[in-house]
Formats: C-alpha cells, structure tokens, sequence
C-alpha cells in the first residue's frame, strides 16, 4: 500500500478511506451482525443493479458505482464543547467538514448535531465517508445535581490517545501526514471510537443518568464516544426492509423518510435495533450489568433538494404525522405516506423543471460533437434548451446529509420506544458552533454551488470548442 514517498503528504481522500475502512473492520469484530448486514446490502445492491439496466448505466456515467460498496456512515455522541472541537480537528485531516446542523431536542433527545464529511465533488466520489456527531445538551438535563455530576464525569475523561493529539497538532503544522504517519494516525483515531465494556463510572450512578435519559448514561458513562452504529448504502431498501429478519435482524417498524418512489429523493433510513452488551461498573468487581446502544442501520440516498422541494417533503411529512397520532409507529403510516406524497412530482424532468431538485449538467455525446458555429450559440442558449435538444444531460446530485426528523426516528427506535421526554425545543446553532469553533456548512448551498459549477463547465466547454475549431 506503501507506494508515497516519505516526503510527500497522503491526500487527505486517502487517509479517509483507509479510517473508513478500519472503522468496518472494527465494527465487524464489535457487532458481527453488522457485517451480516453488509453482506445482505451488497447481495440487493447486485441484483437491483442487474434488474435495472439504466440505474447501472447512470451510476457508471457518475462515477457513483465505484463508490457504492465502500459508502456509509457511522454515528458518535460527544460530551463536551473541548470534545467537539478537537473531534473537528481529527476529521479536517480526512477532509471532513462540518456540514448542516440538527436541533434533536424537538423530538426529545437532547442533542444537536451536525455530520462531518467531504464536501468537493472529487472527494465525494472518492469516498464520501460521514459521521453524524451529536454534542449531549447537558443545559436540557432538569436536576441541577446530576447535571453536575455528569459535567464532573466528562471533565475527567480524555477520549483522544496522546499520539493521536500530537499528529493532529503536526498535520496542522506541517500540512500533512507521510505515509507511515497517516497510517498511525488511523490506528490512534480509532481508539477513540471503540467500545470499552468497562463503565467509568458505579452502577448506581450510571442508574441515575440512565434514568434521566437513556442518551446521558451512553454518553457520560464510558471512557469515549464509541461508534453506535455504521450504516451501509443501498439501492433498494425496502428489499433490504423485507429481508433483516430471514437473516436474523430485529427490524425497526418502519423506514424513515419519503416513501418508496420512481425518483428517490434525499434519504431513506431503517436499522436493526441495539443489542443488549454486557457492562462492568467501577468498584463492582462480581457483578455485571448491561447497557443497549449498539445498533445497525441501512439507507437508500436519493437525489437533493432545492429550499423549495426541502420546504415541500417538510410540509408533506408533517401532515402525514399529523393524520395519525402515533407517529411512525402507527400501521397505516406507510400508505398515509404514500398517498400524502402523491403531491411530490415524480419524474426528473418535474423535478429538475419545478425547481424542486439539483442536478449536474454534463455535455452529451452530441453536444461535444457540435461545429465551431452551433458550439457558440449552444454556449449562449438556456439549459431546458440544451437538455431538449440532446446536447447536455441532467444527473441528479446525491443527497448527502440527514434529516432531522428521520435521526430522531433512528435514535427512538434504539433506546426503546417508551423513551419520550419533553425539552423546551430551542435550536441553538449559535451556541453549537461556538462549542465546535468553527461554522457549519449550509448543506443547501453546498448543492446550489455543485449544480452551478456543472453550468460553469458546460457553458465553458462549449465556448471552448467553439474557439478551438474556429481557430
Ligand atoms: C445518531 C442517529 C442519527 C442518522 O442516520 O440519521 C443517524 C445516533 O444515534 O447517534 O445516525
Ligand atoms: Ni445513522
């Protein structure tokens, strides 16, 4: 693997792919389910790329089928502001920022969050690897003496390795890491994310903060923020749906998100719910109890959506929730969803023309053919225009963020449905970014400048080839 020379710095795509990659490895040996899981998402993805021919043809045009078999996410929680921010300096070295922000508290879980991943189109493709981060709201916690007491227990741990702070601070000095240090980089990183069955704190303490929100005792009572879940793509997920349970998984109710169309648009979500771990509390040397946050989860990406079609899906969704009172878990959501999303257009041509959804322009086989002359005008002509007449193409751009209503459906469904406590909702996005030391990324206009980048290229590859010939 080892073909950089020791001068030169791994791109930062490279040392994404090979975390992501350890992280797999690991969360196969921590949850061996999980690899079940994988298997079962390339087994579907196979055959739907088989039964349609034209899927295939459009990921292979992409540069997406490269992709599918090494994408997925995972997800952490974190305690503290000191925790967050050094978290996004780990992840700046893979070159992942933080994109979007996630008020969880509306559906009572008393986190925000925003995922880090790449956001350059070349990144993306190469390895698109996202982790959804959340930052427990200790500030939501009602009694005042166990709020202290879980700040006491997070201001004693340390979840980075000493190695892994020192690489951090050297990548950010000199630029880079060398092979052999992206290497140990890795290694270092993933200590981090791994389980410890070890509690750190007694069991009447981790009782306490259990009580208060099954989300404070994962997050307060071991050593670090171990990965929760990972979450392959796939291309039909409610084949996916049908079969966890032939394969032995525990199914969630439901699959979040719109329902099943010709036109998949941003995210379709389901897992497998949290096995029950065995845990050893400190000073409990005989006994040992358990703890349940460990889980698998499965989605299916579509395409992005403009505000407008953001606006849209958010105002079909809540009517939908708002015709059944049970929410997700009620029998009939699945055809209240469907029937309420009739009113979402359904073909890319709608899609794309109603500016509901993004898209990337490319140059067709034909309109790379064009004479000097034609060239020119086309250069000039709008893109309805161009796409109409054969010369240029629309691809949809891959969703590649989460949906806030759809985590708290995933968080939900892994800490027990009984699990509904009230918060204040407030979103406080200002307070976040000051924990995190940095902005997040307005995932919207990251789509808005990707589409207009693709215009960009287009109108200047025609006027490219309008010259060239002429000369
Ligand atoms: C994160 C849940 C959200 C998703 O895919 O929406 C999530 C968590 O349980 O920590 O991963
Ligand atoms: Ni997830």
């Amino acid at each position: 693997m080892s073909s950089t020379p020791a001068h030169t710095f791994v791109p930062s795509d490279e040392i994404r792919a090979r975390f992501s990659s350890a992280m797999s490895e690991m969360y196969r040996d921590e949850v061996p389910q999980y690899g079940t899981l994988i298997e079962l998402v390339a087994d579907i993805n196979q055959r739907t790329l088989q039964a349609e021919p034209a899927l295939l043809a459009r990921m292979q045009r992409s540069g997406e089928l490269a992709r599918l078999g090494v994408e997925r996410h995972g997800a952490i929680r974190v305690g503290t502001a000191a925790e967050l921010s050094m978290l996004r300096r780990l992840f700046a070295i893979m070159g992942m920022e933080p994109v979007g922000y996630y008020d969880l508290s509306v559906a009572g879980v008393p986190v925000h969050s925003t995922a880090f991943r790449p956001v350059g189109d070349a990144a993306l493709l190469a390895n698109p690897f996202r982790v959804f981060t959340s930052l427990l709201r200790l500030d939501l916690i009602a009694d005042e003496a166990l709020r202290a007491q879980a700040a006491a227990i997070l201001a004693r741990r340390n979840i980075f390795t000493e190695r892994a702070l020192a690489l951090i601070a050297q990548s950010e000095a000199n630029g880079g890491l060398t092979d052999a240090e992206a290497d140990e980089f890795v290694g270092e990183a993933l200590e981090t994310f791994r389980w410890h069955s070890e509690s750190t704190v007694d069991g009447t303490t981790y009782d306490a903060l259990h009580k208060a929100h099954r989300l404070i005792a994962d997050v307060v009572c071991f050593k670090g923020p171990h990965i929760n879940h990972l979450t392959p793509r796939t291309l039909d997920i409610d084949a996916a749906q049908a079969a966890m349970p032939e394969r032995g998984m525990d199914a969630k109710d439901v699959v979040e998100g719109p329902p099943r169309r010709d036109c998949p648009i941003l995210l379709r979500q389901t897992s497998f719910k949290a096995l029950k771990e065995t845990v050893r509390f400190a000073g409990d040397a005989t006994g040992a109890g358990s703890h349940t946050a460990r889980f698998g989860e499965i989605e299916q990406r579509g395409v992005a959506l403009t505000r407008k079609g953001r606006a849209l899906y958010d105002q079909l969704l809540a009517q939908v929730r708002d015709m059944g009172s049970a929410g997700s878990a009620a029998l009939d959501y699945g055809s209240r969803l469907a029937q309420v999303f009739e009113a979402f257009p359904d073909t890319h041509e709608q899609l794309r023309r109603q500016d509901l959804a993004f898209y990337r322009f490319t140059l067709s086989d034909e309109g790379a053919a064009l004479a000097a002359g034609e060239a020119a005008a086309a250069a000039a002509s709008d893109l309805d225009a161009l796409i109409a007449r054969g010369l240029a193409q629309a691809e949809p751009i891959v969703y590649e963020d989460f949906l806030p209503v759809s985590a708290a459906g995933i968080f939900q469904s892994n800490l027990g449905g009984e699990e509904q406590k009230q918060y204040a909702a407030h979103a406080a996005q200002q307070a976040f970014e000051a924990d995190l030391g940095a902005r997040v990324h307005d995932e919207i206009a990251l789509y808005e400048q990707a589409q207009q980048r693709s215009i960009d290229q287009l109108r200047s590859a025609l006027r490219g080839q309008a010259t060239k010939v002429a000369a």
